[in-house]
């Protein structure tokens, strides 16, 4: 038996055909991605546990746009760890989540009418449903990328997932989601300042959150307030979502990718940008580097974000003064 690293074609449904990380086993292919930490995807068919079947077939050809074959939410799964590796690869120099070059893995199909995705430590894996009727599985490139980032914090920073440390938490994956399918470019799927805008979870195309005003999903904060961290981490996430796309893009009306923003400032003043490659370097090595822990809250993100933006840039650097003022901006001061 012999196994050989392939490279086979996947017809996503949310990021169109793209190029998929495969082996041939003999005569069959299957999703192991050899070139990235063997990240292998599994159908699970419907089932709740175990991992099911890995994906594998008589061809190399993966999917049809369609959510009723079944191989084509494992394409956008696969798809996504693999746009999620490359960035964190090749943009922040890290081999794999935990550094060690070896992938977690992905689990579709995930029982009946699934709405959710999740990041799982006890099996270092990220499991996605299928959606409402089973026709919108929650596999686009953001979604999957959000996913993959928890298991890059729960390695690193480890914010605890409740409080202000939740918030964070889940904005790191927000934000690193962004970045990702920045990075991707694909023509199906353009970057935005958006999340889970493929999915459609509310079923009238609105996406899930949005960090140029993360208010905008009628729950979420723009800014910090004593009481953020009651609410749920998936809208105490809303400053620091909001201090990156400030930090990125600026305050003010702007249009990225054909998608139209309009970012206003809690303290009334304009943000300058330092752009996203910056905003995602600083936040990247405040996670990796010891600077963010378990119980890092909003002004520990502040001072650990211009901790890591004075490493990169330098102290009183252009880049770490708009840094500072996309914090100030989301109420977050010294
Ligand atoms: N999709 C959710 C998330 O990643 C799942 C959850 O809340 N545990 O945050
Ligand atoms: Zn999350």
């Amino acid at each position: 038996e012999w196994q050989a690293v392939e490279t086979g074609t996947g017809n996503t449904m949310y990021s169109g055909q793209v190029t998929l990380g495969t082996t041939q086993s003999g005569s069959s292919w299957n999703l192991t991605d050899a070139a990235r930490g063997s990240h292998k995807t599994y159908n699970l068919n419907r089932g709740t546990s175990g991992t099911g079947t890995l994906f594998s077939g008589p061809d190399d050809v993966w999917g049809n746009g369609l959510p009723s074959n079944l191989e084509t939410a494992g394409a956008d799964a696969h798809y996504g760890a693999a746009v999620t590796w490359d960035y964190f690869k090749n943009v922040h120099g890290r081999n794999g989540l935990r550094n060690d070059g070896v992938a977690p893995y992905s689990r579709v199909h995930y029982g009946n009418n699934y709405v959710n995705a999740f990041w799982q430590d006890s099996c270092f894996c990220m499991t996605y449903g299928d959606g409402d009727g089973n026709a919108k599985p929650l596999t686009s490139t953001d979604v999957a990328a959000h996913e993959m980032t928890h298991g890059l914090t729960s390695v690193t920073g480890n914010m605890t997932y409740s409080g202000e440390p939740g918030g964070l938490n889940e904005a790191t994956s927000d934000i690193m989601a962004a970045a990702v399918e920045f990075y991707a470019n694909n023509p199906q799927d353009v970057g935005d300042y958006l999340v889970g805008e493929k999915i459609d979870i509310r079923g009238n195309g609105t996406p899930l959150r949005y960090m140029d005003k993360p208010s905008k999903d009628g729950s979420s904060k723009d800014a910090w307030y004593s009481g953020i961290g009651s609410i749920d981490v998936h809208y105490s996430s809303g400053p620091a979502n909001h201090w990156y796309y400030l930090a990125s893009e600026g305050s003010g009306a702007k249009v990225v990718n054909g998608v139209s923003y309009d970012s206003p400032t809690s303290d009334g003043l304009p943000v300058t940008a330092i752009g996203r490659d910056a905003a995602s370097k600083i936040w990247f090595r405040a996670l990796t580097t010891g600077l963010f822990k378990s119980n890092t809250n909003y002004a520990a993100a502040r001072t650990a974000t211009l901790q890591a933006a004075a490493d990169l840039y330098g102290a009183g650097s252009t880049t770490y003064n708009n840094a500072a003022n996309a914090w100030a901006a989301v109420n977050v001061g010294p």
